[in-house]
């Protein structure tokens, strides 16, 4: 069936520690129907969270696709964006900092040093080639879940003590919501 008749699913979010998280996801081959309902359910994941950004790998699927939508302003038009294998070609010297969160990380924050500007290229929904300069929030975080498709979270920017803390914080929470 074609991905635009199929209604769009919320997925479950998988938590940190878990080892899909860590593994190095596959390029896509090809952009299928099933790939384009994988990318429909991610958005409608990231959006129903509430999110910015979401990596396949965070809903168990450890294929190299990313969706995002830097826009928080009320009332502003959506900007939904799929991006079917993305790569950073180019980063700014510039450097800029930002206080990150993670959907696989839930309610825990620290602050990562990141390009300010990044190139990135990446193939869209209709399997077109694209390339475009990213800045502010949105090179933030297509930086945060490209790392998320090589199995790198933004803890591992923080300190040994810092990232233990959340850690432990993750597993007392998943330990809860396994007795729920
Ligand atoms: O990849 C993810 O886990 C999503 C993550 C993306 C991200 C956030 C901040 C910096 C870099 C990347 C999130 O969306 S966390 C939630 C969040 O930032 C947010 C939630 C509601 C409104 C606005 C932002
Ligand atoms: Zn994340």
């Amino acid at each position: 069936m074609m991905s635009y008749m199929t209604p769009m699913s919320i997925r479950p979010i998988l938590i940190h520690p878990d080892p899909r998280l860590k593994k190095l996801a596959t390029p896509v081959a090809g952009v299928s129907d099933e790939m384009r309902k994988l990318a429909g359910d991610m958005l409608e994941t990231m959006y129903d969270a509430p999110g910015i950004g979401l990596a396949a790998p965070q809903v168990g699927v450890s294929t190299r696709l990313i969706v995002m939508d830097c826009i928080k302003e009320e009332g502003a038009a959506p900007q939904p964006m799929a991006m079917f294998n993305p790569e950073v070609v180019w980063s700014s010297d510039g450097l800029n900092t930002y206080e990150e969160g993670c959907l696989s990380i839930p309610e825990q924050y620290g602050e990562v040093e990141r390009p300010a500007e990044v190139m990135v290229k990446w193939t869209d929904m209709d399997g077109a080639a694209c390339e475009a300069k990213f800045d502010a929030l949105w090179a933030t975080c297509v930086q945060h879940e490209i790392d998320h498709l090589d199995g790198k979270l933004f803890i591992d920017y923080l300190g040994p003590l810092k990232r233990q803390m959340i850690t432990r914080k993750m597993v007392k929470l998943k330990r809860e919501r396994a007795r729920a």
